[in-house]
């Protein structure tokens, strides 16, 4: 059996999800007070073959759900109110929402436009709870943005997850660590990550209806019939999951600028003069981020639309506006100039239409991963946290010896 626990000598991992409740239609009611009681669906237009975004859970009563058609939800609740969604005014929201939870975390992943994972400090003796944690941020966001959030708490992201969805609406249930599978298995398989209808099929013809019964099968069979996904459900199963909260706030993957002209260009001599111009702009994008990149990238883009990159390594990271340019003039140079002069021969609709500079294979000298963190150090909760978290014993009492550990599950 995997121990379904990750707990070391720095404390057990404590994940926490934060999920909003019905959120485009919390939002419509919050901001027209006269629909609230009343069915509400947000989406497209049902008589022009619209799908539902969400409706709230008066309308999910009647058998309302996102993804759903919008005519066939009137059929299905003929007195609800329908709206068309206003997706800045979510975006705002979300992001008022977002900026709470960052109060809170080491590590904070936004997944979607209401939800985001984040990485509490690890469970130690004289930790602040997860529950009380949960419980002001839910507090916190109902106060300043007059919307209900769900949270779970558990020791990796998927159980996290279930746990936040089982404790819907405006919900918080903690699953304490070894208790991970007294939750997990009774459950139906299809509530596992990853497991659509077609996969719960395919599992309940071999006989596994519940989470339990799918952690007990012999991986091998499942290998056979799923192949990767296989381990990975059994894995999920048994309450393992290594995958690390990530902050989109780590440095990013790449960084490019490109242009598309009004006038194809057709000699050397302009597209030289543009490359300079956009390597210069992705140096000090690259500067302001302030990460380093060791590969340089030029894009094309024919008139004919075909297009080609050439890419080339630098013999060290830089921003330097000079490092970029020369390295992204010696690709346009060798690699495109011959193209183009072929062009001007025997194909004059081949000019150039866009162009591009990147650089990529990007690294943070400052190991950019604690940026989430240096960034929460500036608010007040934060210290807080951090004050309770003085240096880490070598070795303390386990979570059941420890009354200020996660020790209660709750719902609402
Ligand atoms: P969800 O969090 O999946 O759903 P929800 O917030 O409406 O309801 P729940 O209480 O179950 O969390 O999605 C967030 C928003 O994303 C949702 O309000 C509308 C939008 N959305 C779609 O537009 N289409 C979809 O299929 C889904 C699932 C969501
Ligand atoms: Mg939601
Ligand atoms: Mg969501």
């Amino acid at each position: 059996m995997i121990a379904a626990s990750p707990q070391t000598s720095r404390g057990f991992r404590r994940v926490m999800r934060c999920d909003l409740d019905c959120f485009f239609a919390a939002v419509e009611i919050l901001d027209h007070p006269a629909l609230a009681g009343k069915p509400v669906v947000v989406g497209g237009d049902p008589d022009r073959r619209g799908v539902v975004s969400t409706a709230n859970y008066t309308a999910r009563q009647y058998g309302v759900h996102s993804a759903m058609s919008a005519a066939v939800a009137r059929r299905l609740c003929p007195h609800a109110v329908f709206l068309r969604p206003r997706f800045e005014r979510y975006r705002e929201l979300s992001a008022r929402v977002m900026a709470i939870l960052d109060d809170y975390f080491i590590t904070r992943e936004r997944v979607s436009i209401d939800e985001a994972y984040g990485e509490l400090p690890p469970g130690l003796p004289g930790c602040r709870r997860a529950l009380d944690i949960a419980r002001e941020i839910k507090a916190r966001v109902q106060q300043e943005t007059g919307l209900v959030i769900s949270i779970g708490v558990a020791g990796n992201k998927s159980l996290s997850k279930l746990a936040s969805d089982c404790s819907k609406p405006d919900g918080c249930l903690i699953i304490k660590p070894g208790e991970e599978l007294a939750f997990l298995h009774p459950l139906p398989v299809g509530r596992l990550l990853g497991v659509g209808p077609h996969t719960r099929e395919r599992l309940e013809r071999l006989g596994l209806t519940t989470i339990g019964q799918l952690a007990q099968a012999s991986l091998p069979d499942l290998q056979a019939h799923f192949g990767k996904q296989g381990h990975w459900l059994w894995q999920l199963a048994n309450a393992e999951d290594n995958r690390p909260v990530v902050s989109e706030h780590g440095p990013p993957k790449s960084i490019s600028r490109e242009q598309t002209y009004e006038r194809d260009i057709a000699d050397i001599e302009r597209a030289a003069a543009q490359i300079q111009r956009l390597a210069e702009r992705v140096a000090a994008d690259a500067s302001d981020e302030q990460v380093l990149g060791q590969t340089v990238h030029i894009k094309v883009k024919w008139s004919d639309f075909h297009q080609i990159t050439r890419q080339c390594a630098l013999p060290r990271a830089t921003n330097a506006p000079e490092d970029i340019a020369q390295a992204a003039l010696r690709l346009l140079h060798t690699t495109i100039a011959p193209l183009l002069n072929a062009s001007n021969d025997s194909n004059a609709s081949a000019a150039i239409r866009l162009l591009g500079v990147g650089l990529s294979n990007i690294t943070d000298p400052r190991h950019a991963q604690d940026k989430g963190y240096l960034r929460n150090l500036r608010t007040p909760h934060s210290i807080v946290q951090l004050l309770l978290f003085p240096d880490l014993p070598e070795a303390y009492p386990s979570a059941s010896d420890d009354p200020n550990l996660p020790s209660a599950s709750a719902n609402n």
